[in-house]
């Protein structure tokens, strides 16, 4: 998601830094570049109406700082501008004075309500809660079935009645198992419908007025880019919502829904699915999406990762490398392999700056056999060679695609690759421009 519009927004700031001086008309041609990236990416047009006159306003008054080029402050503005059209900052679950707290997810068929309900229970045991499912979807009984595996599968608590049982009085006795249970939190999944209609919302306004939930959370699909967005609206006036969670952003849609949808709606997204596996998912922090479709990679997240899966230190190490883009074919090598005990490598990759357009090239499929080609060729290589590959000639070539059972040729793609990467991670982190724009928004 983003990648085409974050390609363009980078390709218009680049042109606009090659100059030094900016003239009136120099920034509103690069607005309407802008303004038309955003149309292009499906953002809604009200959102796209009110963002380019606020960066305008911005750019053309006197916002001069000395540190930066006129280019830097407007692609400055434009982050915080994105930012704020976000959201701002980020927005957290609240959690009720007594608990059980409870949360109730609401959305259409499909969405990814059920899949949601059991993330976000996960999401709040890692953050130390005792959460309890309930299976208010009672349309399907595989609905109920889904859920119960699901919660069996996280050892988190599921209740669920017989399908004939009513959606309200399923709540209601969840809710006496819950104080039965001492949890903490209550996660509710209710049933979907292809449409919003009558029906629907008066079931929903039953079961809300039963759980007297502290959130009620809309689940939507990136991926239904404007409808989404007319979701969120349609649900928020009948029903009243606190939160929005958006599902399936690791899709290929072109990201307007997501851009728009809080803008539109008013109400703040608190989470993003971004996989179908249950880890796939993360509280919404507005600003670092916005540098991220800004081309600025995105470190933090990068980071937040690395700790969860190695330790503080091996992480600042990491990101030490990667700033200076030192690291040689042995952090190549173990960031690797770090990559692959944290995700997909696009998905990783894409949080890293310039990363994202490297992993287009890749051909599908890299993630295990690549890696495992990759890890022999590294583990042929002598310590001086993996240190400084530069030396690899012709009959070193031949040494090492021997050792490692490849082709002299996977040699070099793989040092090309690695070439490529230094340079790009050089351009990302290293590169002047950018350079100067993570310091401005550390
Ligand atoms: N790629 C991706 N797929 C997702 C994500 N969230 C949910 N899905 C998939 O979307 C599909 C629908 O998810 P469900 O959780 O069953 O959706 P639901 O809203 O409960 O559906 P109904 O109960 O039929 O209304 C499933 O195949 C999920 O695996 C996500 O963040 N990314
Ligand atoms: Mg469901």
């Amino acid at each position: 998601m983003f990648e085409i519009l974050s390609d363009k927004l980078s390709g218009i700031f680049r042109k606009l830094s090659s100059r030094g001086r900016l003239s009136e008309k120099d920034i509103d041609d690069a607005l309407r570049q802008v303004r038309l990236a955003l149309l292009e990416a499906d953002v809604n047009f009200r959102v796209v109406k009110d963002f380019t006159p606020r960066v305008r306003e911005r750019s053309i008054g006197a916002e001069v700082l000395q540190s930066l080029t006129p280019a830097q402050q407007i692609i400055k503005i434009v982050n915080e501008e994105l930012t704020a059209t976000l959201g701002g900052g980020e927005s957290r679950l609240v959690s009720s004075a007594r608990p059980p707290s409870v949360a109730m997810l609401v959305g259409l068929q499909g969405s990814g309500k059920t899949t949601t309900a059991a993330k976000l229970a996960l999401h709040l045991r890692h953050s130390g809660q005792r959460p309890l499912l309930v299976a208010a979807d009672n349309r399907r009984p595989a609905a109920i079935e889904q859920l119960v595996t699901l919660g069996k599968q996280l050892d988190i608590p599921v209740y669920s009645e017989a399908p004939s049982a009513k959606s309200k009085d399923i709540c209601a006795h969840a809710l006496t198992k819950a104080k039965e249970l001492a949890t903490t939190w209550v996660v509710v999944d209710t049933a979907g419908r292809l449409h919003i209609d009558e029906t629907m919302m008066a079931e929903l306004a039953e079961v809300k007025q039963v759980l007297k939930p502290g959130e009620v959370l809309l689940v939507v699909d990136a991926m239904t880019g404007q409808d989404a967005v007319r979701a969120a609206e349609e649900f928020h006036s009948r029903v009243g919502l606190t939160g929005l969670i958006l599902t399936k952003m690791d899709g290929d849609a072109r990201g307007g829904a997501a851009l728009s949808i809080r803008w539109v709606s008013g109400v703040p997204i608190k989470f993003i699915g971004i996989g179908e596996k249950v880890d796939a998912f993360e509280p919404f922090h507005p600003d670092r999406l916005a540098s991220r479709i800004l081309g600025m990679g995105d470190i933090l997240t990068f980071i937040e990762k690395a700790e969860a899966t190695f330790d503080e230190q091996q992480a600042k190490q990491l990101e030490k490398k990667l700033r200076t883009a030192s690291f040689d074919l042995d952090d190549f090598l173990s960031q690797l392999r770090t990559v692959k005990k944290m995700g997909p490598v696009a998905q990783l990759a894409e949080m890293l700056p310039g990363m994202s357009s490297l992993t287009r090239q890749l051909p599908e499929g890299i993630e295990e056999e690549r890696l495992k080609k990759i890890e022999a060729i590294i583990l042929s290589m002598t310590p001086e060679e993996r240190h400084n590959p530069g030396i690899i000639d012709g009959s070193r070539r031949h040494r090492i695609a021997q050792g490692s059972g490849t082709k002299p040729q996977d040699i070099n793609q793989l040092l090309n690759q690695f070439r490529q990467m230094q340079k790009l991670i050089k351009m990302g982190i290293g590169g002047k421009l950018p350079r100067n724009i993570m310091g401005m928004f550390k």
